[in-house]
């Protein structure tokens, strides 16, 4: 099918398992009026960058569906780790509440304040094209105690300065005006490709 025909279809898969990330695209993207279906790809994520990761995801998702698809790969940087877990972040543990516990537990021993950030990297794939990518991230600390039950992942754990509020106490509006996720769909948006 041809390029044009497939964005006429406005149907963007996500290449993604992970449902709070399902939740903030569809809000963040609602503008575009792309349908959008989630594909859990499996794949392995071996890339040396977050963007090589997400355009692993984007690429297998369009492998397996022939519909342009977005990958996502996120990390948090702690500057006290060295940037750690950062590309791990999503193997430091089996699940999240462990993930985040260790996380907290390695940090535990060294000095406040925790600046941190998280980083997103976007894949879009497209048949016949070479996929593209974006970045967007955003700057914080890290705190001990866990802070509000809304978002996902280490959200109650990572503060956004200015805002006295971690993305785990924000609504979602409030969390994709600050976060790395909002910043890198603007961008995405800012490049037209899907418009
Ligand atoms: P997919 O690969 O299926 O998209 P994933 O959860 O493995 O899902 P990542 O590798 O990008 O995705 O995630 C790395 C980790 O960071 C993982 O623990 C996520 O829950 C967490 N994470 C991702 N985005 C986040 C966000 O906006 N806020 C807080 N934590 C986030």
């Amino acid at each position: 099918m041809p390029d044009s025909l497939l964005r006429e279809s406005r149907r963007l898969v996500l290449a993604t398992s992970n449902q709070g990330k399902l939740g903030e695209y569809a809000a963040l993207l609602r503008s575009t009026g792309y349908e959008l279906v989630p594909h859990s790809t499996g794949v392995e994520e071996t890339g040396r960058t977050y963007a090589e990761n997400a355009i692993l995801k984007a690429e297998a998702a369009l492998a397996a569906t022939g519909f342009m698809s977005l990958g996502d790969d996120t990390g948090l940087e702690v500057d006290v780790l060295d940037g750690r877990p950062g590309l791990l972040s999503a193997r430091v543990a089996p699940t999240q509440v462990e993930r985040t516990a260790a996380v907290l537990a390695w940090l535990e021993p060294l000095p406040r304040p925790w600046t941190a950030r998280f980083v997103c990297s976007i894949a879009l794939a497209m048949p016949g094209m070479e996929t593209r990518t974006v970045e967007g991230s955003c700057l914080g600390e890290v705190v001990p105690e866990w802070l509000g039950g809304i978002g996902f992942g280490y959200d109650p754990i990572f503060v956004v300065p200015g805002s006295g509020l971690t993305f785990g106490q924000m609504t979602p509006t409030q969390k994709h005006a600050h976060s790395h996720r909002g910043a890198a769909v603007k961008a995405l948006l800012a490049t037209g490709w899907l418009s």
